[in-house]
């Protein structure tokens, strides 16, 4: 047969390929691909990099300053996208490329698209070792890229170039389905980077994307919609996949068809708006009272978009139903058939109204219903108490977030790691889908100001606020330099307490000495003293370190639309959280110690292990 055909470098056929994928987005055809973020060194400057120089106004590339943070600025924008747009990440081989491997995990944990395309040794091996080569005295073919292996949702190692045809084919399935979809690794070996092969035109045909909405088996549906029917107590807990199908007016509608109450996950929170009357707020670990009160009496749980990850069951100890039955609505097998639910794999927006109609005329007893609105009152009352303004001298991370929600209503709220990720859950006022970015599934310290990068590319007209601990800064900071040169509009809140506040208070709740978490208890000669806002404004950001939580709500209002970074640093209370709500969380205390604080810890947690279910 012949074709006609295009005489291009491996890397030149990938920027070409990745430049004609596109996506529909309200109505407009734009590319799937939001750019390519890189950083260079002998294992892609002269491939990919020439590649990518080829293309830069069709597919731009970003500079970042480390691969992982760049990974996780490419992540959030991809959730940010709902998954409907991607970016890819480049690195050259050895260091660059492993940085990226955590990043790869927690795509990977939250099911999100990334394509990462580390440089890998010479496929002809001619020059081995290179630099930054990982030799393997048994095995020639392993390379340090095969850490990738169990972070991907698809790996491949590319060692001819009419390879990459395939493998990119594959590649846009697992990115663009939202069953499978996660991190796609493609390993591109430095040296067929830059071997031509002639490639058949077609394969640069462009290509239009949309997103699969799987329908309903009917005997799952039939089930699913039987076991609803006959639920006395039934409640619904809004996953990240709600948000993904954009599902939240389908949501909104069986709730209120039905009476029943909707419950969030940290990567469902925003499903539904906050001040919605049948959104009882998160649920589980870091729940509110009343979403916990009505999942421990629960006999129905359909769980809609969720991994059910511990945080949201309490571990599993939250449901004390003894009949009780979950439905797994979700788009993954994996997912839907946790627990021996009664699966229904399906899409949530098309699997809700599926059910809507299915359960037309039916209503939950109002007693019910009732019950829930009235724990959400009480709910309220508490996470207002938490939220106030105060004039105390160290505030709590809640009445940070009282402050930041009041200078910035509308803002979207970005957060991963540390004490913040539960009060933000329990306390933030979302109201429109998206707009609480949590990366809670891997609660990566150092996604955060990435991530807040990501979020601004994704959505520019977005007031896009990041608060981040001091411990989490510290941890990666650097693209804040990116959002700089990039002009980006991004809001950065830093909470100093003086080291790691959450781990610092699990120790204490596991009986453990205060050992090593906040920097008073650490081993040291000096008590570091970090001035975040003049680290900040180094890297060009306009920053400010603030006395108090009515100077930081002023800051806030009066930096709304100013262009650029701007941060602003705040200290606060290593110790307090809010009370109110939240669950028992299993994390395994020493069974023997000569601690007696340890002791007390273990027996209260043997005691508590007796409200696990198993199985
Ligand atoms: C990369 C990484 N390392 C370690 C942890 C475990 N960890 C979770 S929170 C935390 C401390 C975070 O400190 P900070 O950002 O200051 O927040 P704080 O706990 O003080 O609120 C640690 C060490 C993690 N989640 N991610
Ligand atoms: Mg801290």
């Amino acid at each position: 047969m012949s074709q006609n055909t295009i005489r291009l470098t491996m890397a030149q056929a990938v920027a070409r390929f990745l430049s004609v994928q596109k996506t529909v987005i309200d109505g407009e055809t734009v590319p799937i691909f939001g750019g390519v973020w890189a950083i260079f060194g002998h294992g892609n400057v002269a491939g990919v990099g020439e590649a990518l120089h080829g293309i830069k106004d069709a597919l731009p590339t970003y500079r970042g300053q480390n691969e992982q943070s760049m990974a996780h600025a490419a992540i959030a924008y991809a959730k940010a996208n709902f998954r409907r747009r991607f970016m890819a990440c480049t690195s050259s081989i050895g260091p660059g490329a492993l940085n990226m491997v955590t990043a790869a995990a927690l795509a990977h944990v939250n099911r999100i698209p990334v394509l990462l395309l580390p440089g890998d040794v010479f496929a002809n091996r001619l020059p081995d070792p290179v630099l930054q080569q990982v030799e393997d005295f048994g095995d020639g073919t392993v390379s340090a890229n095969d850490c990738f292996r169990p972070v991907s949702r698809y790996f491949d190692r590319i060692t001819r170039p009419e390879q990459i045809m395939p493998a990119l084919r594959r590649a846009m399935q697992v990115l663009t389905d939202p069953a499978e979809c996660g991190p796609v690794t493609l390993s591109l070996c430095q040296d067929v980077q830059a071997e031509a092969y002639d490639y058949p035109e077609s394969f640069f045909a462009e290509k239009v994307w949309s997103p699969r909405r799987i329908m309903p088996d009917a005997d799952e549906f039939a089930t699913a919609a039987a076991a609803l029917k006959l639920a006395k107590k039934p409640v619904i807990i809004a996953g990240g996949g709600v948000l993904y199908s954009q599902a939240s007016e389908s949501l909104a509608a069986f709730a209120e068809a039905h009476g029943i109450p909707v419950m969030e996950t940290q990567a469902g929170k925003s499903a539904l708006p906050h001040d919605h009357d049948l959104n009882m707020g998160s649920v589980g670990v870091t729940g509110t009272s009343a979403s916990n009160a009505l999942a421990e009496e629960a006999d129905v749980v359909l769980a809609v978009g969720t991994r059910l990850q511990d945080f949201t069951t309490g571990s599993w100890a939250l449901f004390k139903n003894e009949d009780l039955k979950i439905i797994g609505l979700n788009v993954q097998v994996f997912d839907a058939m946790k627990h021996n639910a009664l699966p229904m794999v399906a899409d949530a927006r098309v699997g809700l109204e599926a059910l809507d109609a299915a359960l037309l005329g039916w209503q939950v007893d109002s007693a019910w219903t009732s019950k829930a609105l009235r724990e959400k009152e009480d709910w309220l009352g508490a996470a207002d108490a938490a939220l106030a303004a105060s004039n105390v001298e160290l505030p709590s991370d809640a009445q940070v977030i009282g402050a930041v929600q009041r200078g910035r209503d509308k803002a979207t709220l970005v957060c991963a790691a540390g004490g913040l990720p539960g009060e933000l859950h329990k306390l933030w006022r979302a109201d429109a889908p998206g707009s609480y970015h949590l990366e809670y599934g891997f609660s990566t310290m150092g996604y955060e100001i990435a991530a807040g990068l990501g979020v601004a590319l994704a959505k520019p007209d977005t007031d896009t606020v990041v608060m981040v601990g001091d411990g989490s800064y510290l941890m990666m900071n650097s693209e804040i330099v990116s959002a700089v040169m990039l002009g980006v509009k991004l809001t950065i809140v830093v909470l100093d307490n003086s080291g790691y506040g959450c781990i610092n208070r699990l120790q204490m709740a596991t009986g453990g000495a205060n050992f090593n978490n906040l920097f008073r208890d650490t081993r040291h000669q000096t008590m570091p003293n970090v001035d975040f806002a003049a680290h900040a404004a180094s890297m060009g950001a306009n920053a400010k370190n603030v006395a108090s939580l009515a100077e930081l709500e002023t800051a806030l209002k009066e930096s709304k639309d100013r262009a650029g970074v701007s941060v602003f640093v705040i200290d606060t209370d290593p110790l307090i959280t809010t009370d109110e709500g939240g669950h028992w969380w299993d994390v395994a205390v020493p069974e023997v110690s000569t601690r007696p604080q340890v002791n007390a810890a273990r027996d209260a947690y043997v005691k508590a292990l007796k409200a696990q279910r198993a199985g």
